[in-house]
């Protein structure tokens, strides 16, 4: 596999031309960023790093770059800032020696790509000496349990299921009890989608929580909120509604491969201030990284 940065090069080609093409018009001799700010703006924003996070952005680039802008200078800065931002958030995920189990929650909209991130952890978990369940506790759609199963045979993980339609806090009882039987380390749960067309989901992905962490006698030790880097703006939307009703703990940011929209995760670790564990950056159960923000800036800009 190559570099993580060459992997976001590849990955981020698209807002990156998109990006530098606009900011290499822009600064053309003679301009300072005050009189270019609105257009400015308007590229940031195009570029999918959000409203609010743009205007802070070119209020300190503003306040660092007087008088005549040179276009490579803007650009220095301009990844000053955003490394300032996404730094304190790169924060891998890692599973301590203790407690045991360790239980990971995956949650976000249909098709973000949560079961297939739960794939490729299972992967990377079990190849680090750990044994891992897979709780299948997306029971809305009745192909969940055969993907997941399909990903735990190939990452060597068991399985806990039930038929489809049964209640997913149920499975999450169920794959804790396997867990301490087997003194299993890791428990990864997989839950369903489509918040938004199902308005019980969020109470029963809250419920599939109550109950997994009273057969656990604490919190679930890492709630990963899994975002579509392709989705752009809807990405904010959801990290917000997910944010207020469930305690996220870490974001994966999926689809970095081949984006033009691969900017948002800059107003999402902005806005949110959580954690940025992992970034999928394909379908193989290899196409997992941590997340690295001066990689990821080196290649945006
Ligand atoms: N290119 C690319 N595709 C991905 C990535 N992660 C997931 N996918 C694809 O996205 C699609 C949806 O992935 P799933 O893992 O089924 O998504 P989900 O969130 O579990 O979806 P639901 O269970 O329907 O809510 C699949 O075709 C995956 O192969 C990624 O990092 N890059
Ligand atoms: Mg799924």
């Amino acid at each position: 596999m190559a570099g993580l940065f060459d992997r976001f090069k590849k990955g981020l080609a698209k807002t990156r031309e998109l990006l530098n093409t606009n900011l290499g018009d822009l600064f053309t001799a003679g301009k300072s960023v005050r009189q270019v700010r609105e257009q400015l703006e308007e590229i940031l924003i195009k570029s999918d790093l959000g409203v609010k996070t743009s205007a802070k952005l070119i209020e300190e680039l503003e306040r660092r770059v007087k008088g005549e802008a040179d276009l490579e200078q803007v650009k220095q800065e301009l990844r000053a800032e955003i490394l300032a931002i996404l730094k304190p958030l790169q924060k891998p995920l890692a599973v301590p020696a203790a407690p045991r189990p360790y239980v990971i929650m995956v949650i976000g909209v249909n098709g973000t790509g949560k079961t297939t991130t739960i794939g490729k952890l299972a992967l990377r978990f079990k190849n680090s000496g750990l044994s891992v369940i897979l709780a299948a506790a997306d029971t809305f759609r009745a192909a969940a349990n055969q993907q997941l199963q399909i990903w735990a045979e190939r990452a060597g993980a068991q399985l806990v299921s039930h038929p489809p339609g049964a209640s997913p806090a149920a499975v999450c009882f169920d794959a804790l009890e396997a867990a301490k039987k087997n003194s299993a380390d890791l428990v990864i749960i997989d839950t369903a989608g489509r918040f938004h067309t199902r308005a019980n989901l969020i109470e029963e992905l809250k419920k599939a929580k109550r109950v997994t962490e009273k057969a656990l006698g604490r919190k679930i030790d890492e709630i990963l909120l899994v975002l579509d880097a392709t989705t752009g703006q809807n990405a904010l939307e959801q990290a917000k509604i997910f944010q207020k009703e469930i305690e996220v703990t870490g974001i994966v940011m999926t689809k970095l491969d081949g984006t033009a929209k691969g900017g948002i995760i800059v107003p999402i670790a902005d806005l949110f201030q959580i954690p940025i564990r992992l970034v999928g950056m394909g379908e193989a159960i290899e196409d997992l990284a941590d997340f690295e923000a001066e990689e990821f800036v080196q290649a945006l800009i």
